[in-house]
């Protein structure tokens, strides 16, 4: 928040102000009936006897005086607080004139009664739960703008903590804004040199002329370390940082992100009552040269533990041949809500030990993304991955904007129904559907798509 300023001049407050001639003084405010010329002159004359006739006159000479000054007071009130003739008009506005209200009642000003309005603060038990997110200094004003997003929507009802983990320090100012905009605790972690660095058994070589062919085939951040990192890092290991052990579910925001409609219950709960583990809102197709042999290590995962592939799971959905290959398909990790137990079970802590070890993260550039997503396929039942419907959302350059009008203006939604992903050609939401043998939301035929 900003320090409010004071100014160490008067300042005119209304055009009016400028305009008007000045009031009278306090002291004239308070004993109208005398004058202060007149006072000053009154003394000498009282020590002297009057003249009968002159008393007379006198006394009305006053009268007159006072008469003249009080309609001169009068007029210089009356003047100064009426404003300039171009203004224009509410003379007919019911909020100008109390006396005019609708029901013809004369109304002292009141709050809005209105029963539809949200509780600025919903009761009930919080879940173990916290935001999270990664994040440089230099991203604080584009985590600002989510932060707040994420607050006017959802967590000014319910305010959760926030952890924001960086591989450097935060400084103060990030911390700062930061702590401002959360209604929740904020907690700043820095992330073990161990977690945000090449593994001993990663050829640096090799590593290296990959980023080089990546930089020259113009692959999206082909040629970053730094990203590099980041994906390893989301994938295996934010869950596990010392200041995520207190909680049991996350919510992971990213800078520059939007929220368009009120959420007006608990995500956290509606996970935890229905048993999800693990939740998106936008799916799509991943490039495959960031990916090329990640389906390949999967497979050799999935014949070395078969104990952690669920029976019920989403193979359908990530595989159009039972398997065989991967049809790119992932959920878009930078909105997840989801189970951190799960993250730190042996099955999932297995899986990615394994393909860590394969240094995909490094001779390749496998994103987070679809390492969650096809742990979520294969090691979760199909009914603990949650569709977040109803939390619309936007990351450069998608946009999940729910169907059916009735939801949208129920829920104060300002996106562009348009806008909306879901069925374009290059989403995998339409494949989540038929998983389920789900038929089209609400809303779906008349929206435009
Ligand atoms: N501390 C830290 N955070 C990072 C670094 N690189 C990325 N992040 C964070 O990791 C998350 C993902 O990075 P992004 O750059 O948004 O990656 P992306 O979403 O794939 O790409 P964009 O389309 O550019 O958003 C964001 O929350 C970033 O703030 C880094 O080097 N250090
Ligand atoms: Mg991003």
């Amino acid at each position: 928040m900003r320090p409010v300023e004071t100014s160490p001049h008067p300042v005119a407050r209304r055009p009016s102000d400028l305009l008007s001639p000045p009031t009278p003084s306090a002291a004239d405010k308070l004993e109208p009936s005398v004058p202060s010329k007149k006072r000053e002159q009154s003394s000498p004359q009282q020590s002297q006897p009057p003249a009968p006739a002159m008393a007379g006159s006198q006394r009305y000479l006053r009268y007159i005086v006072f008469a003249l000054v009080c309609l001169l007071l009068l007029f210089f009130i009356s003047s100064s607080s009426s404003v300039p003739s171009n203004w224009p008009s509410y003379a007919n506005s019911p909020a100008a004139s109390p006396e005019k209200a609708q029901d013809g009642s004369k109304q002292p000003t009141s709050a809005n009664p209105a029963a539809d309005l949200p509780p600025a603060t919903i009761p009930g038990e919080r879940m173990n739960a916290t935001f999270v997110t990664l994040a440089r200094n230099s991203d604080v004003w584009e985590i600002a703008k989510s932060i707040r997003h994420v607050e006017d929507r959802f967590n000014r009802k319910f305010h959760y903590d926030w952890v924001f983990l960086n591989d450097a320090e935060f400084n103060d100012e990030f911390k700062r804004v930061t702590t401002a905009l959360v209604s929740g605790t904020t907690k700043y972690g820095k992330i073990p040199k161990e977690h945000w660095s090449f593994p001993d058994f990663i050829d640096q070589d090799r590593a290296a002329k990959v980023r080089q062919q990546m930089k020259e085939a113009k692959i999206i951040y082909g040629d970053s370390v730094s990203y590099r990192h980041m994906c390893r890092y989301e994938s295996g290991f934010f869950f596990r940082h010392p200041l995520m052990l207190d909680y049991e579910w996350y919510w992971r925001v990213e800078p520059s992100i939007d929220l368009f409609c009120d959420i007006d219950y608990d995500t956290f709960k509606y996970m935890a009552d229905h048993k999800k583990k693990y939740s998106f809102t936008l799916s799509l197709y991943e490039y495959i040269e960031t990916i090329p042999t990640l389906w390949d290590t999967v497979k050799n995962f999935t014949a070395a533990h078969p104990e952690h592939v669920a029976k019920d799971n989403s193979m359908g959905w990530v595989s159009d041949d039972g398997g065989e290959t991967y049809n790119k398909c992932h959920f878009w990790s930078n909105f997840e809500i989801g189970n951190l137990n799960w993250l730190r079970s042996d099955a999932y802590i297995d899986y990615f030990n394994h393909l860590d070890r394969a240094g995909g993260f490094f001779y390749e550039r496998w994103g987070d993304a679809p390492v969650h997503s096809i742990a979520a396929a294969l090691m979760l039942n199909k009914d603990e991955i949650h569709f977040f419907n109803d939390i619309a959302y936007y990351h450069v350059p998608f946009t999940h904007c729910p169907s059916g009008e009735d939801y949208r203006l129920k829920h104060k939604c300002h996106c562009n129904p348009k806008d909306n992903f879901d069925w374009n050609g290059y989403s995998c939401l339409t494949r989540f559907y038929e998983l389920h043998n789900w038929p089209k939301p609400v809303g779906y035929e008349t929206d435009p798509h």
